[in-house]
């Protein structure tokens, strides 16, 4: 028995160790965010971007590409109600979110018990994540970008809320260069040793010469469907659309079936716009709450084909049936766009993952 308990701890401790991450909070990251959702930067002066304050703040200003406040009490943030409906967004582990901030040059910001923090709001509760402790804050009267990798799953942000003291701060004033956050991806090459894709669900294939399957281009001209690929060439931000009403497969979303998007295309120019939206039958339409975004840098643009997926188990938003998908390859004109296919399926464990099953099994029939 107790050969049994130490078996099936040993398994917990090693599934912990694997496959659970702690935030990692970072100030002054070496590397800029190269693709994000914006959920702040106040460019236009007077122009708040939604977002209000609470009233220990007195006022907001917007000057200077900033927005600042002087605080007058306890507890002071300012937030953005995004909505229950398209607004809201879907922050899935491993999601990257920049704030770039000053403080007053005043030593005593040290000694703010709490959090700067950024919070969101999905389900009636308040979620903290703790950004920054007092002790972390810079207090040399500079710009900082503090950086937040969540590990956990931000699904359905409806309210987005950064409290920059915790309490007692009166007096102090702050300023907002930008609030970011980038989504996670994952990119070439696909496919690790061991592990076969499988299971796939087709959503393009454009293998017949001429048939373009029905998909929707805008702001892109076609230039042909042959020899299996679709050959178009973007001008600025164009986009290929299709959804259930065109024969997109309503695809079962919440399947282990339908976990990992694949896409085959051939990259000849490095650009940024890269990005695709998905809409679904519980959250429909297209939003930039439902985009994977395909980071600069990490594109192969050699000219050859390659193969980039996108897992979707961490987007909570990916449930339901599939009901629409946009794919806008490129944020350049022109741009010229080759495309294989795009699937859906899932990824077959590797070997040691099978072993790991099978001790599962084992430390389950020692209990009988
Ligand atoms: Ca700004
Ligand atoms: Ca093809």
């Amino acid at each position: 028995m107790r050969k049994t308990l130490f078996l099936i701890t040993t398994i917990i401790v090693f599934i912990v160790a694997n496959f659970v991450t702690a935030d990692v909070l970072e100030v002054d990251p070496a590397n800029p965010l190269d693709s994000y959702i914006s959920l702040g930067e106040w460019e236009t002066p007077g122009d708040l971007e939604g977002y209000t304050q609470k009233g220990t703040i007195g006022t907001l200003t917007v000057a200077n590409g900033t927005i600042s406040g002087t605080v007058n009490g306890d507890d002071p943030w300012i937030r953005k109600d995004y909505g229950v409906d398209a607004g809201r967004f879907n922050l899935p582990v491993g999601s990257v979110i920049d704030i770039r901030i000053k403080y007053d040059a005043d030593a005593s910001l040290t000694n703010d018990p709490g959090n700067f923090g950024y919070y969101y709001f999905n389900d009636g509760t308040w979620h903290a994540i703790p950004f920054i402790t007092g002790a972390q804050i810079q207090i040399d009267g500079q710009f900082h970008v503090y950086r937040l990798t969540t590990s956990i799953d931000n699904n359905f942000t409806w309210i987005v809320r950064v409290d920059m003291f915790s309490a007692g701060m009166s007096g102090q004033s702050f300023e907002i260069d930008y609030i970011r956050a980038s989504l996670p991806a994952m990119f070439d090459p696909v496919y690790e040793v061991g592990k076969v894709f499988a299971s796939v669900n087709s959503l393009a294939d454009w293998n017949t010469p001429g048939d373009i399957e029905n998909w929707s281009l805008s702001g892109i001209d076609l230039d042909e469907v042959a020899g299996g690929y679709l050959t178009a060439t973007n001008h600025g931000d164009g986009n290929i659309t299709k959804n259930n009403t065109a024969g997109l497969p309503a695809i079962d979303l919440g399947s282990s079936d339908n976990k990992i998007m694949q896409i085959r295309m051939r990259n000849t120019g490095a650009d940024t716009g890269k990005q695709m939206y998905y809409g679904t039958s519980v959250t429909p339409g297209i939003s930039g709450a439902r985009s994977l975004q395909f980071k600069s840098g990490t594109l192969n643009a050699d000219g050859s084909f390659h193969v980039y997926q996108f897992d979707m188990k961490n987007q909570s938003a990916w449930a339901g049936t599939l009901e629409t998908l946009r794919f806008d390859p490129a944020s350049i004109d022109p741009a010229y766009i080759e495309i294989d296919y795009i699937h859906v399926g899932t990824i077959i464990p590797e070997p040691a993952t099978f072993g790991l099953l099978s001790l599962f099994g084992l430390a389950f029939l020692r209990r009988k």
